[in-house]
């Protein structure tokens, strides 16, 4: 009897012992998670500066996207490293410009550029956090190469669903849809895909109780072709693009509406932006009181839509400061707690506090517009610099149409061609000319002076045309401009 007491009081003191011990590992876990936010990327394709109505577009109504900007802070003046799919791409997860890592220019995946994928020796953001803890998963359009090596789960991606690259109906191989290496389906309807890619992301997170977790989520809307589902047809006054861009709006809305739902707003970080300006010429879109689109080193093919929301720790608002893409990957690293590589030069700054309180200038003195490896503008502050240039100096996209020199005739409202040649430096203060419509160079000789001694210097580090730059890695091509 004695011995079956001394028994019963061991076992409740290992019960007791236990509990407690669960009870530690349980809140040190949830301590964690709350050191470790969860992070979410929702990358929008070739939407551009005035295609929200919470950036003035009148012709739709984006409600969700509306709500995020009004529970988070919107920025007026954050920037891409490129107007073009790829490199922006590259540049949000690498932290660094395009020209820096390696992929300047976007090139289809398929047996002629299977070289040419993000390099291995790029780190990518997905990589950092998930050393540290996070599950990864990438959903939607990579466009980073996907052979060899450059696959989202050579990249630091534990899981991926979507396209290798832009879905085309005349290529066998842009139609699959993959879940990690595997094609589950040959012939994906286009149509299918944004509601498709939202179920996959809310599954994510739904299976991530235990970790925190990064989701990639590149959605292939608003890129041609511009193919709303029938909910979705006539449903805007804009037309088929203001009805593609009212679905994704709808989409973003399911997925952020599940997250609000379920009790993630506190424990997640949530960012929305567009990887480069609208491509006016051939899909519509509008880049509102800005000049230019895609393809363009115009601030209509840089500046895009960006929303930022942590709630109850990041600042609400309107924020005007000078931000980038590429600040994404050591800010996000910052707070996470994860390795910022020391060994290589990162781009993006730390930009926390700006975040936090938001208040602060910006951590950029210079700011570098590349159009593929050409350098075409610098700026500082609202100073922009626009340098000369052919058109033999441009990649393959702006050699499809033909431009007239710039300089030499009244400035005007431009087309969706933007700045295509220009003879001589053209000086914009964007501070009362965001439209770029007047050249102020001549009243301004100090700034133009310091501006083009800046251009000199990074082209001895970046490169440009002609020019290789000492911390320049190079794409696998003989000549890089051309479509082969
Ligand atoms: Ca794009």
């Amino acid at each position: 009897m004695r011995s079956f007491i001394k028994l019963k009081s061991s076992v409740s003191i290992f019960f007791t012992i236990s509990m407690f011990l669960c009870f530690f590992i349980g809140t040190q876990a949830q301590a964690q998670a709350q050191k470790q936010p969860n992070v979410v990327i929702l990358f929008a394709d070739d939407l551009g500066y005035g295609d929200l109505s919470c950036y003035g577009a009148q012709d739709v109504n984006t409600p969700y996207i509306d709500k995020l900007a009004k529970e988070g802070t919107k920025f007026t003046d954050f920037q891409v490293a490129s107007s073009v799919c790829s490199p922006s791409r590259a540049a949000l997860l690498t932290g660094r410009y395009p020209v820096r890592n390696g992929f300047p220019v976007a090139r289809h995946t398929g047996p002629k550029h299977e070289n040419y994928g993000l390099d291995l020796e790029e780190i990518t953001l997905a990589t950092t956090l998930k050393k540290t803890g996070y599950s990864t998963m990438c959903i939607g359009k990579w466009h980073l190469g996907f052979m060899k090596g450059s696959h989202p789960m050579d990249h630091g991606f534990d899981e991926f669903f979507g396209l290798q690259s832009n879905w085309n109906s005349k290529s066998s191989a842009l139609k699959k849809l993959y879940k990690n290496k595997t094609v589950v389906n040959e012939t994906v309807t286009y149509e299918t895909l944004l509601e498709s890619y939202t179920n996959e992301a809310i599954e994510f997170v739904k299976s991530n109780k235990k970790k925190p977790f990064f989701l990639y989520l590149a959605y292939n809307a608003v890129h041609t072709p511009i193919l709303p589902s029938n909910a979705f047809k006539k449903s805007s006054k804009g037309g088929p693009y203001g009805d593609y861009v009212q679905e994704l709006d709808h989409y973003v809305g399911k997925f952020t509406n599940f997250l609000s739902e379920n009790g993630y707003d506190e424990n997640t970080i949530v960012i929305f932006l567009s990887d480069n300006g609208p491509a006016i010429c051939n899909a519509g879109g509008s880049a509102g009181p800005l000049n230019g689109g895609k393809y363009t080193t115009m601030e209509g093919g840089f500046r895009i839509p960006a929303i930022i929301k942590w709630k109850g720790k990041f600042a609400t608002g309107i924020n005007h400061t000078s931000l980038s893409s590429m600040d994404l990957f050591p800010t996000i690293a910052n707070i996470a707690g994860a390795k910022i590589p020391k060994d290589r030069v990162i781009d993006g700054k730390n930009i926390t506090s700006i975040l936090e309180t938001g208040k602060g200038e910006t951590p950029h003195e210079f700011i570098y517009y590349y159009n593929g490896i050409n350098l075409q503008a610098v700026r500082k502050g609202p100073w922009k610099l626009h340098l000369p240039r052919t058109l033999d100096d441009q990649p393959y996209w702006s050699k499809k149409q033909i431009g007239k020199p710039f300089n030499g005739r009244a400035l005007k409202t431009l087309s969706c061609k933007g700045m295509q040649t220009l003879k001589n430096p053209l000086l914009i203060d964007l501070d009362h000319d965001m439209g770029e419509l007047k050249d102020v160079s001549k009243k301004n000789p100090g700034i133009v002076e310091e501006l083009l001694l800046e251009a000199e210097r990074i082209r001895k580090e970046l490169g440009d045309v002609n020019i290789v730059g000492s911390d320049q890695r190079l794409p696998p091509f003989e000549d890089i401009h051309v479509k082969h």
